[in-house]
């Protein structure tokens, strides 16, 4: 059950199926890339951890978060993938800007996964301040890409 304490990073490995053979995406946005970075590098070193080949891991850069809509829909149609992990970083700022760009790539990578193709996990930190972020990609709540790295090796554990 989540909970406001939830820790990011925690899970039971005996409950997360084999990543051997698989073949996973990852679409990461530049901005804020102190911590977007984080999250795909714990992404990575948990997909490892489960048996996914260096070869296997396919990295996309973005500029923004709002880009990875288009990334991840190419990726889903020409990286031949068995999931795909968008990774970004909004922080709340004065205008509301915010407000748009979570909302905008929320409903674009919602609307890529009801195409039932490739899985997508969803890696949009929408964080009120720096230091929420920085408590979600390494601090104090572990890392968001531990936890989507794990989502990713269950979803694509779907496909047969
Ligand atoms: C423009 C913008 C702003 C103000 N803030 C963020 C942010 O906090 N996190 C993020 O990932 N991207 C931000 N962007 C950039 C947009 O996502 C997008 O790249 C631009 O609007 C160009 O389409």
């Amino acid at each position: 059950m989540a909970t406001a304490m939830h820790h990011l990073s925690d899970y039971n490995p005996a409950d997360v199926p084999s990543g051997e053979g698989r073949r996973f995406g990852i679409v990461v946005a530049d901005w804020n890339d102190q911590y977007t970075y984080a999250m795909r590098d714990a992404a990575i070193r948990t997909l490892q951890a489960h048996g996914v080949k260096d070869d296997d891991i396919v990295v996309q850069h973005v500029p923004g978060s709002f880009e990875l809509i288009y990334a991840t829909a190419w990726m889903m149609d020409n990286a031949d993938v068995d999931a795909i992990i968008s990774i970004g970083c909004v922080i709340r700022g004065d205008t509301p800007h915010f407000d748009y760009i979570c909302a905008g790539t929320t409903q674009g990578l919602a609307e890529l996964n009801t195409r039932a193709t490739v899985p997508v996990v969803y890696g949009l930190l929408t964080c009120n301040d720096a230091q929420q972020a920085a408590d979600r990609t390494g601090g104090a709540l572990g890392n968001k890409g531990d936890e989507c790295a794990v989502t990713a090796l269950r979803m694509a554990d779907l496909k047969p």
